[in-house]
């Protein structure tokens, strides 16, 4: 399959559903915070992996678009609230300034805010599914993003700062934080295409080490990158004395697990076959790996 064209045709598809989305304007000029962080670029990569997981299960994937948009709110408000003076107090994200390093600190908490409640409003307007399945995966997905899942995680991380934590605190931060926004989004193309429970079974256990996968690579990346640049091998987690899975494990160790996981994870697709060529794409993608 032509990967790329696969990949660029869906992210126009969100970019464009975004705009026009937004073109509805609220009462206030939190629209305009909200449009400046949502319309930024980014990869689109929980949409995408949601669609492409309806088209590993022969459904196509283009049907599923509010419910796909609703996750990269979600994700984007998560960004902004990270960036946050009293979070990571970050300066530039997606290639520009910081949402409340333009607008404000209060107006940026609100946009960010806007965006959690927008997104719901978005998936409930998704057509075309049984309204039992759409509840459903509208639950899931805010468990997923709330104190069972994203935020939980996030918890977690900061109660972890200034001091190792084990491997199974790690992992536990790591599904919530960044994991558990990658099993909503396979979850729900999965539910919205009618999965049966084995495939359920099979893309849930997928989409766990595939978050994974991206968390350990996303670690070694974070070395390698600093190391580059400044040519020795302190890395930012590091420089705040959080644990990694570098820190854990090594650099070659965690290279090692790093493949492992993703071996694992592409192993759960073998049930789907040819059509779940996008979501090896996507993995392998996601996870620097060639082939
Ligand atoms: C504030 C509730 C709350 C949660 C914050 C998402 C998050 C949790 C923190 C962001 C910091 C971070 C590095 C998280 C790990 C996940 C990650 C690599 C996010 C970036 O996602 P990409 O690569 O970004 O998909 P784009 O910009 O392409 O969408």
């Amino acid at each position: 399959m032509d990967f790329n064209k696969y990949y660029e045709d869906r992210q126009k598809l969100v970019n464009t559903f975004l705009e026009k989305r937004l073109e509805k304007k609220g009462i206030s000029r939190v629209d305009e915070a909200m449009a400046y962080s949502l319309l930024a670029g980014g990869k689109r990569i929980r949409p995408i992996i949601l669609m492409a997981t309806a088209d590993a299960l022969g459904v196509s994937g283009y049907n599923f678009l509010p419910v796909a948009c609703g996750l990269e709110m979600i994700h984007t408000y998560s960004l902004i609230h990270d960036d946050l003076p009293c979070m990571d107090d970050d300066e530039y994200r997606r290639g520009r300034l910081t949402n409340h390093k333009v607008f404000g600190e209060a107006l940026a908490l609100l946009a960010g805010d806007a965006l959690l409640t927008l997104a719901f409003e978005v998936m409930l307007e998704q057509k075309n599914v049984p309204a039992e399945v759409l509840v459903e995966t509208v639950r899931e997905v805010a468990m997923c993003a709330g104190n069972f899942g994203m935020v939980g995680g996030q918890v977690i991380d900061l109660d972890s700062e200034g001091r190792q934590i084990s491997e199974e605190e790690l992992r536990k931060l790591h599904a919530g934080k960044t994991g558990a926004l990658f099993i909503a989004a396979v979850r729900s193309g999965a539910r919205l295409s009618g999965a049966a429970s084995d495939e359920l079974l099979a893309l849930t256990k997928f989409a766990d080490l595939l978050g994974l996968a991206f968390q350990i690579t996303d670690d070694i990346l974070d070395v390698e990158g600093d190391a580059a640049q400044m040519g020795k091998a302190a890395h930012s987690d590091e420089k705040k004395h959080k644990s990694t899975y570098v820190t854990l494990y090594t650099l070659e160790g965690a290279k090692a697990l790093a493949q492992k996981t993703v071996d694992e994870a592409l192993g759960c697709l073998e049930m789907f076959g040819e059509n779940a060529e996008a979501l090896r794409e996507i993995t392998k993608m996601m996870c620097g790996r060639k082939s």
